[in-house]
């Protein structure tokens, strides 16, 4: 099944060392335990590596895609009290210097909603289908990224970091800020609450990669006062509850929970 990285026959062995038999084999026994560590390794190693830390919102949109589509990687941990991320090598992964960063074979990637993108489109008949359709579909998908991005995230961020972040660290939290981003989250949830109406997910009828991009700031907000926000919207309430139930969600939080 692997190939050994090599070989030596028990005749070139005893050109190597004719008259000591002994030695011989402790040789021998060297070289297959050297081969059985690199057959491991190998095995170990992972195409797909994700530097970054389960708690980050980046990092947890790229692990939620990877989980919905049943794909193997490697979680390479960046320690961020460190300053690990505004040093090399991770500055060679992302030179601006923030996590998550993504590795497939010899690709190198940055930017949580690019990297989620190129998984969803790769592996398009994989797991579940995130991006997928004709292209009326798609381009109803591109719309609600969008949205996640421009209009959704801008609030959300700063909300996530005021309430839910910021006290982690002993910060501060900064009320009119709080304030500010509350009415204007509001304003987009009400958006959102109408196209609910017409459909179960932001785009269509099945769950996308428009949905899920939103889980990483939705969650943190869950456990802050802005949960009033999504609450008092019935048809955003339930969206809310059935994407963070979802088993490839779960698997996220139970990574950020071992932190
Ligand atoms: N737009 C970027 C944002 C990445 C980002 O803000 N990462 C945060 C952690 S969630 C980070 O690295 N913060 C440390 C810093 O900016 O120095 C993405 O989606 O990947």
């Amino acid at each position: 099944m692997f190939k050994l990285p090599f070989e030596v026959t028990k005749t070139e062995l005893m050109q190597i060392l004719p008259h000591n038999q002994l030695l011989g084999a402790a040789v021998a026994l060297a070289l297959v335990a050297i081969s059985a560590a690199y057959i491991y390794y190998t095995s170990k190693s992972k195409a797909i590596k994700v530097h970054g830390v389960p708690r980050s919102t980046a990092t947890q949109r790229v692990l939620a895609t990877l989980y919905e589509k049943e794909l193997e990687f490697e979680l390479v941990p960046v320690d961020m009290k460190a300053g690990e991320h505004k040093k090399e090598p991770f500055l060679s992964l992302n030179p601006f210097g923030q996590i998550p960063a993504f590795e497939d074979g010899a690709l190198k990637l940055f930017e949580s909603r690019a990297i989620s993108k190129y998984i969803a489109q790769k592996h398009a008949d994989k797991g579940t289908r995130l991006a997928c359709g004709d292209m009326k579909q798609k381009a109803i998908i591109g719309v609600w990224l969008e949205v996640e991005a421009h209009q959704f995230d801008p609030a959300a961020s700063k909300l996530t970091w005021e309430l839910a972040i910021k006290p982690v660290l002993g910060m501060v939290t900064d009320k009119a800020i709080v304030k500010e981003n509350e009415a204007k989250l509001a304003k987009v949830l009400d958006v959102y609450e109408s196209r609910l109406a017409q459909s179960k997910y932001l785009a269509g009828e099945s769950f996308s990669l428009a949905d899920l991009h939103h889980l990483p700031t939705i969650q943190y907000l869950l456990a802050t006062e802005v949960k009033k926000l999504f609450d008092s919207r019935p048809r955003v309430s339930a969206w809310v509850a059935d994407i963070t139930a979802r088993p490839a969600w779960r698997k996220v939080l139970a990574l950020r929970s071992k932190e």
